[in-house]
């Protein structure tokens, strides 16, 4: 049988090989039009097949050629359509989803972190929180507490009465006169924070409505000593290792002795300046032993049991931990200040 195949081999393989170029669809026609069209070059090479002997070798040989053509010619035509269509798809692309909706996170002020960590440090060491009336009785506000009609440290904590008995309670210690009354002669060991109303001007560091926390331990052999070690770890546990704290003798009517506690002022780091007036501290708290007329009128006998008390002001903590140079920014509402002082706490 006669071999034919050189006939063709040579345009098959420059064929293919333009095939196997192609970077269009339009090129492969043109292809197809220049070679495997009727007219095309490749297939006028069937018209040799009358000189041919072997007509059925000769036929074999061309048929054989041009499959390896077309097989060659539909992969690369299904790849190009592929591709033009995967080109179409992505030019019409359409987004069809929405942006989101943007929430605005909202931050706790610093007052309330403040508050929480004050209650978690005093329930940590063992303390119980309660809570009493804004609007209270005389009795529990001053009489119970060792401070008659009439007697000059009302002046102190002026505030706004409802009616001659009732009044809005100037500190948390009003607290402490009615646990002490409902407690029966049983040791005690609470906190108390709530809100305080005073009469005094307004300033970088005083409010007229500010927020206390009281603490009040009463049990047999409570003395200063214990008082210091409560409020010294306090202090360091709620600001830190360095802060300073001083301890001043003061005077309450409802302790004997009574001591102001101050930490050293975050603006000026004790140098002295406007947010401390110049003397370097800003006083926190108020502290002492229960006098004993306290707690004879609540029902404790002062010769078994003694007992410590203090009232911090939270604004002034939050303050100092927070490097806040003004008590006002707490009541203001400014969502500035709370976000600013909430990426402070992140950093
Ligand atoms: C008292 O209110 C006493 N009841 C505290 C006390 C309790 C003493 C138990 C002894 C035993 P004083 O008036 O100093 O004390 O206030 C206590 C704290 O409240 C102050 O140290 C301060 O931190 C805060 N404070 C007082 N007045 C204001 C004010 N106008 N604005 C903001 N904070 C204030």
């Amino acid at each position: 049988m006669e071999n034919y195949s050189p006939i063709f081999k040579d345009l098959e393989e420059k064929i293919v090989s333009l095939i196997l170029e192609a970077k269009t669809l339009e090129d492969l026609t043109e292809i197809k039009n220049k070679y495997l069209s009727k007219k095309g070059e490749f297939s006028q090479l069937m018209n040799k097949i009358r000189e041919a002997s072997d007509k059925k070798a000769f036929g074999e040989a061309f048929n054989n050629s041009r499959k390896v053509i077309e097989d060659n010619y539909n992969v690369k035509f299904t790849k190009l359509n592929e591709d033009k269509i995967n080109e179409k798809l992505k030019e019409e692309e359409i987004d069809i989803t929405l942006p989101g909706n943007n929430y605005h996170r909202g931050a706790e002020n610093p007052f309330y972190k403040v508050k929480k960590e004050i209650e978690d440090i005093f329930v940590s060491m063992g303390y119980t929180v309660e809570t009493g009336p804004e609007v209270d009785l005389d009795k529990y506000v001053f009489e119970l507490l060792n401070i008659p009609k009439d007697h000059p440290a009302r002046d102190m904590q002026d505030t706004l009465y409802i009616d001659n008995n009732s009044l809005l309670r100037s500190h948390t210690s009003s607290i402490q006169a009615h646990v002490m009354e409902k407690a029966n002669g049983k040791p005690i060991k609470i906190i108390c924070p709530g809100k305080t109303y005073r009469r005094d001007d307004d300033d970088m560091t005083h409010s007229h409505q500010f927020a206390q926390v009281e603490g009040l331990v009463i049990d047999k052999n409570i003395n200063l000593g214990n008082l210091k070690g409560t409020l010294e770890l306090f202090a360091k546990k709620m600001f830190s290792k360095d802060a300073k704290v001083r301890f001043r003798s003061s005077y309450f009517p409802f302790t004997e002795p009574s001591v102001e506690v101050d930490v050293s002022c975050f603006a000026c780091h004790g140098k002295g300046c406007p947010t401390c007036k110049g003397t370097g501290w800003i006083e926190i708290l108020g502290a002492g032993m229960v006098h004993p007329n306290v707690l004879k009128m609540s029902g404790y006998d002062p010769a078994i049991y003694s007992g410590f008390a203090f009232g911090v002001g939270i604004e002034r903590v939050a303050m100092l931990r927070y490097g806040i140079d003004d008590i006002r920014r707490f009541y203001q509402s400014d969502i500035r200040f709370i976000e600013e002082f909430n990426k402070k706490v992140e950093d």
